[in-house]
């Protein structure tokens, strides 16, 4: 009987959780709803736009050193041959893996190191309206950037990841600029296939 008592508690405070998708979809919610938690917090820690950004960044940096590990795992993708490959595996398989979306993606120089990712939907801007107007120079997602830029790092590519459009800012699109500036070696860890 105090099993049934259990279950019974398991069921009033997770009422509406019914599927795995749908525990996906709430959890996705309580990530974004964290995101702007932080983001929060960060604008009272610091005065500057610019210092906010720039810790946004670094953490995001810090994440993307570890979640690179995890996407390989359950992506199980080949190793890539090109810079627009990378860039289009970011956007098709990453994203969509992280953050259920697929930005289109651009290369936007001759020579074929530079790539924009285009976003319709943020998803990590559900919730948020607009900027407030003395954050005008904020980069609410710049997380993101940092996790690509830790990410690639760990694959040996190293990139200048910012953001060059943003729809929080009044921009017609959300664009993430990718900017790969060369390849590191590193024979010991080599990624074999
Ligand atoms: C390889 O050539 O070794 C594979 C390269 C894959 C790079 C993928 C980088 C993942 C970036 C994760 C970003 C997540 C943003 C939500």
């Amino acid at each position: 009987p105090g099993r049934k008592q259990d279950n019974h508690k398991i069921d009033w405070h997770l009422p509406t959780i019914s599927s795995s998708a749908s525990a996906h979809h709430m959890s996705r919610e309580l990530f974004v709803l964290t995101y702007g938690a932080l983001v929060a917090q960060l604008c009272k820690d610091y005065e500057k736009d610019e210092d906010v950004n720039t810790c946004l960044d670094r953490m995001g940096y810090g994440i993307g050193v570890r979640l690179i590990e995890d996407f390989l795992a359950r992506s199980a993708v080949k190793k890539c041959r090109s810079y627009s490959e990378t860039a289009e595996m970011i956007a098709q398989v990453a994203f969509k893996m992280y953050l259920g979306v697929t930005p289109s993606v651009s290369c936007t120089s001759a020579t074929g190191d530079e790539f924009s990712l285009i976003l319709d939907k943020n998803p990590l801007v559900d919730f948020v309206e607009e900027l407030p107007a003395e954050r005008a120079s904020l980069c609410y997602c710049n997380l993101l950037c940092g996790v690509i830029r830790g990410a690639l790092e760990m694959v040996h590519l190293a990139a200048e990841v910012t953001f060059l459009q943003d729809k929080l800012k009044g921009d017609a699109v959300t664009e993430i600029g990718i900017i790969f500036l060369r390849k590191t070696e590193d024979k010991k860890h080599k990624r074999n296939k």
